[in-house]
């Protein structure tokens, strides 16, 4: 490996893009500003305060909702080709339904999209990243699924409004965070505990709301606006522990990713060889007379095959993997282990762990994955859209430099010695945000936020300039002192 990267593979190819991302409840606040609905984050939050520590919350964030000006002076001081931030859907749908359109909401994300482009910055734009309409969750969110339709009907709105100047798109952040994660612990929004059933409905009915919103993009806007539409998925490596694991690696990466990949990506559609077998055998053991995994009717699995223009993936880390021993008990899927698979995840020994317990530093993963989706789906193009480390604060983050370096740097050798087509890199995150039900502590941020000060100031930190310096010399032979 080490031969192989010599001075000229340190260069990106000519076109290749980098950028940074954020997400609407984790950086806008104006919750309730003028008609804004309320999402399952508001309810969330306001419901049982204590669920984030030290009562936080999402109601101001960064205040984005007022100082979008400035987020976007940051992007443009970082030199990003593009940025990738989500839109709120109560912001902009107030019921959540396409009766009412808030002009204010339309009115905010003008403002940054146009400010954006202004500055030459293309704007990446997330359609979902968690933040459901209450009354959609009201009607059993994500599994109901009548929400393919609303969803749809969404997504259609915001083309309308937003398409003549946003070329790409995402429907939805994580697929696997908003049905696995979300239903298996209850410890996110909407807050509702069912490990057996809801994850497997709600990923059926999420790939459905997805398949929609991409063919009325492909349909009805495709043909003036020419821009591009993808989901974007939370992939984590898995190593086998020993040689005899590998087939329960396999698997893991199948459940893990190829459940959200699969049906869209690959030739055949429908769900990953093997899980459906397993589901099924899972749903016998715990007493169900039928598989809780639902099935595609060949018309439902045409529907979903083929609804990208390219394959964007989140990327932190990464698992060895083992089959449990008898009575071992299983922390939560999916950052924890795989229940469902019999299987226990590790971490990589000896590999650095930032201020989030899961974000364990594996770089060889990033190529390695990539690798092996390009053996799943074919040579496709390829869009990280997150990768990034979190640590407790400071404005010297050599540990976030140096993870964004390594991980760099196995991308490139995936583009130059494996021949995968990667075109963008995305920083998660342009600016510290609240990290979910972690809170505030954990900062992602190649910019400081200040939440002490009602004036949300940003400041770079040592990766900002790092980072600035790799997009401006297109290359990773930088120094930054
Ligand atoms: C991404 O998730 C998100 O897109 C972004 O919003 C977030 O801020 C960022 O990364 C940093 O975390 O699985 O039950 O243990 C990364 C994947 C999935 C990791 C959810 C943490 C915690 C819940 N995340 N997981 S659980």
């Amino acid at each position: 490996l080490a031969a192989s990267c010599t001075a000229s593979n340190r260069t990106f190819p000519p076109g290749f893009k980098f950028g940074a991302a954020t997400a609407a409840y984790q950086i806008e606040g104006g919750w309730n500003a003028t008609d804004k609905g309320e999402s399952i984050w508001d309810r969330f939050v306001h419901d049982d305060p204590t669920r984030i520590p030290n009562n936080e919350n999402g109601d101001i964030a960064c205040d984005s909702y007022n100082n979008w000006e400035r987020d976007i002076e940051m992007a443009a001081e970082l030199g990003l080709h593009f940025y990738r931030f989500s839109l709120s859907w109560s912001r902009i749908l107030p019921t959540g339904f396409n009766n009412r359109i808030s002009e204010d909401g339309v009115r905010y994300y003008n403002n940054l999209i146009d400010g954006l482009l202004a500055r030459g910055i293309e704007p990446f734009v997330t359609l979902y990243h968690w933040d459901l309409p209450q009354p959609i969750q009201d009607l059993s969110g994500w599994t109901n699924p009548l929400i393919a339709e609303w969803f749809a009907e969404y997504a259609r709105v915001v083309y309308t409004l937003f398409g003549d100047r946003v070329k790409l798109w995402n429907t939805i952040n994580e697929p696997i965070v908003v049905c696995d994660a979300v239903y298996n612990t209850g410890a996110y929004a909407p807050g509702v505990s069912n490990s057996e059933v809801a994850p497997y409905v709600c990923n059926k009915i999420l790939l459905m709301a997805h398949a929609k919103a991409w063919r009325i993009y492909d349909e009805e806007f495709k043909p003036k606006y020419h821009g591009k539409v993808s989901i974007t998925n939370n992939l984590l490596w898995v190593e086998p522990a020993t040689e005899e694991f590998k087939e329960l690696a396999e698997l893991a990466l199948q459940n893990f990713g190829g459940r959200y990949s699969h049906p869209i990506y690959s030739k055949e559609g429908g769900w990953p060889p093997g899980i459906e077998e397993v589901m099924f055998q899972n749903s016998l053991k715990r007493g169900y007379s039928k598989s809780q995994f639902p099935a595609f009717t060949q018309e439902e699995k045409d529907l979903v095959r083929g609804t990208f223009d390219f394959f964007a993936f989140n990327h932190y880390t990464s698992r060895y993997i083992r089959k449990a021993k008898e009575g071992e008990t299983f922390a939560p899927f999916p950052v924890g282990d795989v229940e469902d698979l019999d299987g226990i995840n590790m971490m990589p020994e000896g590999s650095e762990v930032g201020a989030t317990s899961w974000s364990a530093v594996f770089p060889e993963g990033m190529r390695r994955l990539l690798v092996w989706l390009k053996e799943q789906y074919g040579d496709i193009e390829f869009v990280i859209a997150e990768n990034g480390f979190p640590t407790y604060g400071g404005l010297e983050d050599t540990s976030r430099i140096n993870y964004h370096k390594e991980y760099l740097e196995q991308m490139l050798l995936a583009i130059n010695e494996d021949g995968v087509n990667v075109t963008h890199y995305t920083a998660w995150s342009l600016m510290d945000n609240l990290e979910w039900v972690d809170g505030y502590a954990h900062k992602f941020g190649l910019y400081e936020v200040d939440f002490t000060d009602p004036k949300r100031t940003r400041t770079p930190r040592q990766s900002a300039y790092y980072y600035a310096s790799v997009i401006a010399h297109h290359s990773l032979d930088v120094s930054i002192d």
